[in-house]
């Protein structure tokens, strides 16, 4: 048996055509890009369309409990795939590239392997997970933490939407709760293609990014519950004003991430004021916090601080001040050997390459405990991403995909090969 990994290429044509047409989904009027909340009709479109296109390619497909699909090619012999993936949901104001291409970029190379009749000897598999944006449903990666076990299916079911909609109940409107068992056998190895969103690749001019890890994330809800009363005739003095108090919480945070310097980040990205009228102090305010670091050490230092912080705010604004947490993931490191992977792979394919942490959160974070992962990036045009202009260079885009396709074929091993080996002359 040949274990060696033929060079093959994926079609980056196709692949762009691909991402545009799912990024028609929802577009976003004047932009490239799209917004497919979670389990939104518009999501369900997409999901629609990708599992057209594993149909086309005659995957099998599965879908679990919680509307993960993972389409997989047969391998030479049964067990665990080498698979790939990432998701197809998007924020609101969503690029055609987050999580997109690391679905779309698994199906060319699975499109690829076929043509050039490769049979692996393990099976190969591309999945997109469910809500990996948490932005309608926290936490973000709602999928594949139930997908590896991290969260128990029930729970993730049960959670409750920012429009009040559960999990389970918007997964089964758009016909996605599928009885595929939840939590799933690891994956042989996971790899992750996707966008960096942050500056660093774009500014030095590099193609690939080769990823160490993530950075740990905190997501908290506050809400804020002090008395409406007349703008007017209310002394600043007798006030219970909510919307003061978030503004305050705004403000602290922003001061804090500046306090601690890089990588320490906070964001403010979510503010509802009730009754929200010009003339009316606010009675109520329901505000996020997403605070991130790469050392756990100092988030759960900034954790403490903001908590300190709206305790003596409740006292000085005299409103009550209370928190939930929404997402709270430490660190990770992804597996020296599969870093080395997407190192030796880039410089094999002749692309400049750097290491370098992820600043965003990604599924591949949920599959590092549970089998050998790691990710590989691609630039973002100025470092921007959560943006409908959002962009990547189409020679980018492919170059990311080849990298993938390199991997997944020496993670996977070759059976057999007839089209490459008549080429070449090899004989098996
Ligand atoms: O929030 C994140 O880092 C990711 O986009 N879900
Ligand atoms: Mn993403
Ligand atoms: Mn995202």
């Amino acid at each position: 048996m040949i274990s060696m990994a033929p060079e093959i290429s994926v079609d980056g044509r196709s692949l762009s055509d691909r991402l545009a047409a799912l990024a028609s989904i929802g577009e976003i009027e004047g932009t490239d890009g799209a917004c497919r909340l979670a389990l939104t009709d518009e999501d369900r479109a997409g999901r629609d369309l990708v599992v057209t296109w594993m149909q086309d390619l005659g995957l099998d497909i599965s879908i679990d409990g919680i509307g993960n699909v993972i389409g997989t090619l047969a391998g030479a012999t049964e067990g665990p795939p080498v698979m790939c993936g990432s998701h197809i949901d998007t924020v609101r104001t969503g690029g055609r590239y987050d999580g997109n291409l690391g679905v779309l970029a698994g199906l060319q190379v699975i499109e690829a392997v076929k043509q050039a009749n490769i049979t692996t000897r393990r099976p190969l598999a591309v999945g997109f997970f469910t809500d990996e944006e948490g932005s309608r449903f926290p936490p973000d990666m709602l999928g594949s933490l139930v997908y590896t076990g991290e969260l128990p299916l029930e729970e993730a079911l049960d959670i409750v939407g920012t429009d009040g909609a559960t999990v389970g109940e918007e997964l089964s409107r758009i016909g996605y709760r599928g009885s595929a068992p939840c939590p799933s056998p690891p994956p042989h190895a996971f790899i992750e293609l996707h966008i960096e969103q942050g500056p660093i690749l774009d500014t030095e001019g590099i193609v690939i990014g080769v990823v160490t890890g993530v950075q740990g994330i905190s997501w908290a809800e506050i809400t804020v519950a002090g008395q409406s009363n007349h703008a007017g005739t209310t002394p600043m003095n007798m006030r219970h004003d909510a919307g003061w108090a978030a503004a305050r919480i705004a403000v602290f945070v922003h001061e804090l991430a500046e306090k601690f310097g890089p990588p320490q980040v906070c964001t403010v990205g979510r503010v509802e004021l009730h009754p929200n009228l010009v003339n009316v102090v606010a009675s109520d305010a329901v505000l996020t916090v997403d605070m991130r670091n790469t050392n756990d050490n100092l988030l759960t230092e900034a954790e403490n601080r903001l908590a300190a912080f709206l305790k003596e705010l409740a006292a000085e604004s005299d409103t009550e001040i209370t928190s939930r947490c929404l997402a709270r993931f430490a660190p990770v490191e992804f597996a020296p050997e599969m870093i080395d992977r997407v190192e030796q792979a880039a410089a094999d394919l002749g692309l400049s390459h750097r290491q370098l942490c992820s600043g965003a959160g990604h599924d591949a974070q949920m599959f590092a405990p549970v089998c050998p992962t790691s990710m590989i990036f691609v630039p973002s045009w100025k470092g921007i991403s959560h943006n409908p202009f959002e962009h990547t260079e189409p020679e980018h885009l492919e170059a990311g995909a080849n990298v993938l396709a390199r991997i997944m074929l020496d993670l996977a091993e070759i059976a057999e090969t007839s089209k490459i080996e008549e080429a070449a002359g090899v004989q098996v």
